[in-house]
């Protein structure tokens, strides 16, 4: 491992002895690594060290400040409620200056939170009853973030899950053509086309005071709910970058858009990528079994038009870093990004087939 992550592991006021220093999960966004101190006790002391990505954060100073708020917020509700504040939610270790970050010397802006001992991470959901239990757990931290004041957030990235932007973007980078790959997209591309329309949906329904803005996590995949190893329960939501006002739809909608594909998110086999409504019926359980008590019924009935849209977002996403030469999502092969938009089209396609029976279950939860 570079020099350069231990001495800015040192920085932190972290348990002495002896370190190693590793990289660690599979986010696609900040650059994770796992701190080992071995302080001579049976188990090490660990910790997670992150670089923020300053190009998908071009303030990341304002999403430290997000997260220090939201999880103070958040160890009060815990505490009340009689859990465990440090698993339960993040816990940001200060600097030797007693400051949430550090800038290193290129101006990159590192942060480092207590490893949560005793869990798991999923890229793709073992079990509808795990599926379920993550599902709980982001209905129960929306829940528990009813009465934070939105207006103490900085809004990290513009236009986050704003689709109809998203739609524009994939536009842009069309006409911009930066990495010269347009000739590769032409079938993809004619698929966006055609919901020019609906991506207005859920932002129309905002408008016109169908549904409410709360504060949501927006980005919501399995592998940023960590479950507790010995019983699947959900124990802690992490990856608070992106904390801000949102809409429930989208939140449900990106845990399907993940959990419910039967192959991974990069799958090149189009065949394996299918909806799974079992999977999908689980996570309706979880989610609801927390969350439906503070929806209203139009909220509720606009849950599989979240993860519609949410997909057909990422897609476009995906198809729009593709197009500028993938900039913004990490990428391990070529082609990696258009690989991702291609599952996420499949898998709109597949709602669709299903869409009579995602609504009869929402309904009759
Ligand atoms: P990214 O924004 O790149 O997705 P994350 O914050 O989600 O980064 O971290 C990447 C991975 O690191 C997570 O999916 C999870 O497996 C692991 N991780 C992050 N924070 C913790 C933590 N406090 N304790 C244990 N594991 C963690
Ligand atoms: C990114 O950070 P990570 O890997 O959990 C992205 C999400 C996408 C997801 C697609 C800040 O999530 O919006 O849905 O990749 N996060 C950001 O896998 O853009
Ligand atoms: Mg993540």
């Amino acid at each position: 491992m570079e020099k350069r992550v231990y001495d800015v592991a040192a920085r932190f006021q972290i348990r002495q002895g002896e370190m190693s220093i590793a990289p660690y999960g599979n986010g696609h966004i900040n650059d994770t690594f796992c701190i080992c101190v071995d302080v001579g006790e049976a188990a090490p002391v660990r910790y997670i060290l992150q670089r923020v990505n300053r190009y998908v954060f071009p303030q990341p100073e304002n999403v430290i400040e997000n997260i220090a708020r939201v999880t103070q917020y958040l160890r009060g509700v815990i505490e009340k409620a009689g859990g465990d504040p440090d698993r339960e939610t993040l816990t940001l270790v200060k600097t030797n200056e007693g400051g949430d970050y550090f800038l290193d010397e290129d101006n990159g802006l590192w942060r480092v939170y207590l490893f949560i001992e005793g869990t798991i991470s999923r890229d793709l959901p073992d079990t509808p009853e795990l599926f379920a239990l993550s599902g709980a757990a982001f209905g129960r931290f929306m829940c528990q973030l009813e009465g934070y004041d939105a207006s103490t957030l900085h809004e990290a990235i513009k236009d986050f899950h704003n689709t109809p932007a998203r739609y524009g973007q994939l536009m842009d980078a069309v006409f911009r053509n930066d990495a010269g790959r347009l000739g590769e997209v032409g079938p993809e591309l004619a698929f966006c086309m055609r919901y020019g329309e609906e991506v207005h949906t859920l932002l129309r329904a905002l408008k016109a005071g169908e549904i409410p803005l709360r504060v949501t996590h927006n980005d919501t995949k399995l592998n940023n709910v960590l479950l507790d190893a010995k019983t699947g329960e959900g124990v802690c939501v992490i990856d608070l970058d992106t904390v801000m006002p949102g809409l429930a739809a989208y939140d449900f909608g990106d845990s399907i858009r993940f959990g419910a594909n039967t192959a991974a998110e990069d799958e090149r086999d189009l065949s394996k990528v299918q909806f799974s409504m079992e999977m999908y019926e689980a996570f309706v359980r979880g989610y609801l079994g927390e969350a439906g008590s503070v929806m209203g019924s139009r909220e509720r009935e606009l849950l599989p038009m979240g993860a519609k849209l949410m997909t057909l977002e990422c897609g476009m996403r995906f198809l729009a870093d593709h197009l500028n030469g993938d900039k913004y999502f990490k990428v391990h092969r070529q082609g990696h990004n258009l690989d991702r938009a291609r599952t996420q089209f499949k898998l709109v396609r597949c709602m669709e087939e299903n869409w009579d029976a995602m609504m009869e279950i929402v309904k009759n939860a």
